[in-house]
């Protein structure tokens, strides 16, 4: 077996050894260049604050970017909740912490391998004061082909969009490269949907961009309802942009 159908293996048991597949289905894997151009360009696009690859692993070939998919229910819920769904926040937080340990089996694996591995944690690797984060799992898994940027800035698989991502680094070359699915947002292609810009209910998300700040107080106060309403901590979120979007969920 290829190391790279071996990393998938072993991220996709991983998600399995979880045991709720009423929240999530088998993820998606995919690698890219650690000295894609296209990282180096991120601090153009983004920010001087995000770092590449090899400023993270300065030994690193290769990146690996993974999404982990939801269920069809949970692809749904926040649209059926008027404030915020527990369901979508407790596969928030699950997942969350799970990604810790995927990452430590797939380090263990590429370390008794030989090889150098080093994890970012899928969420919390920014500064809420500025929004800056030193990596985006977005940027790398467009970069690896995984998905497409739409309207809700959200990065669209072909299990949909409605999931979470996560990134290893590593010091093996990993040559395998996915074909990106063609982008299919109709808001981006001809002007045609925008249920994501209606869909959020504090205005944040518009054509013109984002007020992330509006976006994250909501997301702060959903995080303090479902503490004190479902006994769920750490559970900022909402979901009522990626929801409405028609790329929300695929089979
Ligand atoms: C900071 C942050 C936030 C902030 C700011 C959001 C934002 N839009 O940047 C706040 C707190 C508001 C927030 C809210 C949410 N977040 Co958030 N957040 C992050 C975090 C930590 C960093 C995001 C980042 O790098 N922003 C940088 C800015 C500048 O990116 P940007 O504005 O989108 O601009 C980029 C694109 O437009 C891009 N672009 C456009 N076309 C192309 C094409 C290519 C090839 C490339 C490379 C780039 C590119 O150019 C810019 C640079 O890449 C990531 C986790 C991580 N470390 O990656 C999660 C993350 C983005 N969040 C996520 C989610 C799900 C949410 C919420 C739905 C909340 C929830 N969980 O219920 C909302 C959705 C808001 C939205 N519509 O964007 C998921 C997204 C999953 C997905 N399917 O895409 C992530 C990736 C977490 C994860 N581990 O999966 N988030």
């Amino acid at each position: 077996m290829s190391i790279e159908a071996q990393i998938t293996q072993i991220i996709t048991e991983g998600v399995e050894k979880l045991g709720r597949p009423d929240l999530f289905r088998a993820p998606l894997v995919a690698f890219s260049d650690a000295h894609d151009e296209r990282y180096e360009s991120l601090k153009e696009v983004i920010g001087d604050w995000v770092r590449t690859p090899v400023e993270f692993l300065p030994s690193a070939k290769s990146v690996v970017s993974y999404f982990v998919s939801f269920t069809r229910e949970i692809a749904e819920t926040p649209s059926q909740d008027p404030q915020v769904s527990a369901l979508w926040g407790e596969a928030y937080v699950v997942i969350n912490d799970h990604f810790n340990v995927i990452n430590g089996e797939l380090s263990s694996f590429l370390k008794e391998q030989g090889f150098d591995a080093e994890a970012v944690p899928a969420t919390h690797t920014y500064n809420p004061s500025d929004m800056h984060s030193a990596w985006s799992h977005r940027s790398a898994a467009a970069i690896a082909g995984l998905g497409y940027f739409a309207a809700n800035r959200l990065v669209v698989t072909e299990k949909g969009s409605a999931g979470r991502y996560c990134t290893l680094f590593t010091s093996v070359d990993l040559a395998e490269r996915r074909k990106p699915p063609r982008n299919r947002c109709s808001y981006l292609n001809d002007g045609s949907c925008g249920k994501c810009f209606d869909a959020c209910p504090v205005g944040a998300l518009k054509p013109d961009g984002m007020d992330k700040f509006s976006c994250q107080d909501r997301l702060f106060e959903n995080e303090a309802l479902l503490a004190q309403d479902a006994q769920i901590e750490g559970a900022d979120v909402c979901g009522k942009c990626l929801a409405a979007c028609p790329l929300a969920y695929f089979e």
